[in-house]
């Protein structure tokens, strides 16, 4: 059986601010003078028993104040990447929610100065290529995201796409048609978390309205085979997160996850960490955790290996180095 951890991988779905582990949250706080309601790293990481996306998404907010200064955002980037060449990762498309920095007096400069010094050393150290994509906050106005999206100036040519995260229900990706339109004629790529808690609805909008090119999670399509057909037949990938589904209560075991059935469906399916920090581990940990719990064939992780590296924003050539 392959290793699969060194099987060589493609991420694309991944909060960096999700790969904040406890160790460095405190290290951090310390740093800054941030004071976290918590006495110690054990407090903290007893607290990742998660009800649902929001009561998740409290925590995660509540423990990015630490990150203050572009270094504090260059060795979260830099602690994630050490940590996933080690499990095999050679491609990864990094999300960031600026907005959720911005909100806190942290420059959006200060923010992409730090993650892309972070980016560029791991291409340097450990031949891992990046893009980073700009994800918009759903449960804010989407006034504040065009804002965001007509300020960026300078910043803007140093993202390579748009995304849209935070709590799904109630934020259905059409209020974001605007910023989505903008985003796409300036050249951007564009993905939207969808179908993760919502329903097969907002699968179906992210498409129609948002345009966009690939679906993250949209696990909840399986709700509506005639969606299903479509993702099938238009090719569209699906960034799937086991762990962060299991953890979020979107699944109730590993066991019982879909995501081998999807890709025996032909959904063009890949595995991803979303928040490995949060989750119980890297892009390495998900493909063993499918083996161990859903017997994942050899084939099966060489299909979602190659599903990710088709599917990601990498150049051509780099593509076809990956093959
Ligand atoms: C997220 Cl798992 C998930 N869903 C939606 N938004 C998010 N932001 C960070 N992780
Ligand atoms: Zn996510």
């Amino acid at each position: 059986m392959k290793d699969l951890y060194t099987l060589p991988k493609a991420e694309l779905h991944l909060h960096i601010e999700g790969t904040l582990e406890p160790e460095l949250a405190f290290e951090l706080a310390a740093r800054n003078g941030v004071e976290l309601p918590y006495a110690s790293v054990e407090e903290l990481r007893r607290q990742y028993d998660f009800e649902d996306l929001s009561s998740f998404l409290e925590l995660y907010y509540a423990t990015m104040t630490v990150l203050r200064e572009a270094s504090d955002f260059e060795a979260l980037t830099c602690a994630y990447l050490d940590r996933a060449a080690g499990q095999g990762l050679r491609h990864v498309d990094v999300f960031f929610d600026p907005q959720a920095h911005t909100a806190r007096g942290v420059p959006l400069e200060a923010v992409i100065d730090g993650v892309r010094a972070g980016l560029d050393t791991a291409r340097a150290r450990h031949g891992i290529t990046s893009t980073l994509l700009l994800c918009f906050l759903r449960d804010r106005p989407a006034a504040e995201a065009l804002a965001m999206f007509d300020a960026l100036g300078d910043q803007l040519a140093r993202i390579d796409g748009i995304g849209l995260d935070s709590a799904e229900v109630g934020h259905p990706p059409a209020l974001f048609e605007e910023v989505y339109a903008r985003a796409r004629d300036a050249g951007l790529h564009v993905v939207a978390h969808a179908g993760e808690e919502a329903g097969p609805e907002y699968v179906r909008e992210a498409l129609d309205v948002l345009r966009v090119e690939r679906v993250d999670h949209g696990i909840q399509c399986l709700q509506d085979p005639r969606l299903v057909e479509r993702l099938v037949a238009d090719r569209v990938p699906l960034t799937v997160c086991p762990q962060s589904n299991v953890r979020l209560r979107v699944v109730r075991t590993l066991a019982e996850h879909p995501v081998l059935d999807m890709l025996e469906r032909g959904l063009v399916v890949t595995v991803n960490s979303d928040d490995p920090a949060y989750f119980g581990g890297y892009v390495g940990d998900a493909f063993q955790g499918l083996r161990e719990a859903l017997g994942l064939t050899d084939e099966q992780a060489v299909a979602l290996a190659r599903n990710a590296v088709d599917a990601s924003f990498a150049d051509a050539p780099r593509k076809r180095e990956l093959h």
